[in-house]
């Protein structure tokens, strides 16, 4: 008996896009969904009770960061990572394959594992797949991933099909290293970059492992929109129905509405909470950068469509004032609007699927965003 279940509540007539509900052990959220990212037990500036106020109900944490600060016996210590951090909702974990190879340099791919500096320290470190999952068993989350490869881009054909084989080795030591089966969840990922019969290795040798769900890996990595899109609609076909379908590392708006339209149910990104820190605001007119002069005396709200406590109380011009400071609260501000703005996107999404009008949802939203034109 696996910890994570989804159950598909119905399929969109006009695209074929999921509407869901996962199943775990910290409660249950709504798909398609997007996971604000928690990579060192906080998103950063937000409180989980804000974040509850804004209706998320999952997030994402790394293996790799917690490992190296405060270290996972502190957080098995305090209880995990749950009770460490205050968050009594879902959390996922990143099985840092992907962060060991976009952050440091200086890696030596093995069959055991990764050697690797460490990117604060400069020392000298080992991943392996037991290794991530003895350290996501101490973290205590709900969905753990497997340790993975994820090639850059682009990739020869070559490289990529002897890494993806490499992923599927070391997906099956995961599976048999996790320890925690009854109460934490393992996704598999699948790879193969931009080729569609690695995608199909890559799938079939996941499935067969029979994972609680499954990840598409290796996109968003620097290659055109329309690859990542051609990927996912050969890739999501070959992913069993009745289990949850994680795209990593997406969460532009567009490509949140387009992944969903191809039948992904999960999503996560630093996008909306990193550039909230630098004064830029996600809208239903597309992206405003709150920092510009023009805002100076611009005494409206961040977007005139959005019901969040932020766009309710506060104007362009004061967030604009604190964030060339550098106050702190101007960046809790862009950020808590920026998830605010996807998490009610995605809601969105969720009831354009349940009447069956994702394909008119999209069109409305991108002509509004400025995605229309040519
Ligand atoms: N693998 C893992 N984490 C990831 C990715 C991946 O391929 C990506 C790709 N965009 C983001 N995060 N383990
Ligand atoms: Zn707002």
């Amino acid at each position: 008996m696996t910890p994570i279940t989804y159950e598909l509540i119905k399929t969109c007539k006009q695209t074929g896009a999921r509407l869901g509900r996962v199943h775990t052990p910290h409660g249950s959220f709504d798909t398609p969904t997007f996971m604000p990212v928690g990579t060192l037990a906080t998103v950063k500036t937000m409180s989980p009770e804000e974040l509850k106020g804004m209706n998320a109900n999952i997030i994402l944490s790394n293996t790799y960061h917690l490992w190296l600060r405060p270290g996972e016996d502190i957080v098995r210590e305090a209880g995990g990572l749950h009770k460490f951090m205050n968050w009594d909702g879902a959390i996922l974990t990143d099985s840092g394959g992907f962060q060991v190879f976009s952050l440091s340099d200086m890696r030596e791919i093995k069959e055991e594992g990764v050697h690797f500096r460490n990117h604060l320290s400069g020392d000298k470190l080992f991943l392996s797949p037991e290794k991530a999952m003895d350290i996501q068993n101490a973290l205590g989350s709900d969905i753990m991933m497997a340790f993975d490869e994820c090639p850059p881009y682009p990739a020869t054909y070559d490289y990529m099909k002897s890494s993806v084989e490499r992923t599927s080795r070391w997906a099956e030591r995961c599976l048999e290293a996790h320890q925690r089966k009854h109460d934490q969840g393992l996704f598999g990922i699948i790879q193969g970059g931009e080729y569609e019969d690695l995608r199909r290795l890559s799938a079939q040798d996941l499935v067969s492992l029979d994972f609680p769900g499954y990840a598409i890996g290796g996109l968003s990595v620097g290659e055109p929109k329309d690859v990542m899109n051609r990927v996912l609609e050969f890739t999501t076909p070959l992913m069993p129905s009745n289990k949850p379908r994680y795209l990593m590392g997406v969460g532009s708006p567009d490509s949140l509405i387009d992944g969903a339209l191809r039948g992904i149910d999960m999503f996560d990104c630093v996008l909306p909470t990193r550039i909230a820190r630098n004064g830029t605001c996600m809208t239903s007119n597309g992206r405003l950068v709150v920092r510009n002069a023009k805002y100076a005396r611009d005494f409206g709200p961040i977007d005139e469509n959005c019901d969040c406590h932020v766009c309710k109380n506060y104007s362009r011009a004061y967030i604009r004032h604190l964030i060339k400071c550098n106050e702190t609260f101007g960046f809790r501000l862009t950020t808590y609007h920026n998830l605010y703005f996807l998490l009610k996107l995605m809601e969105q999404v969720r009831t354009a699927i349940a009447e069956d009008r994702l394909g008119d949802f999209k069109e409305e939203f991108f002509e509004q965003y400025g995605l229309n034109k040519p």
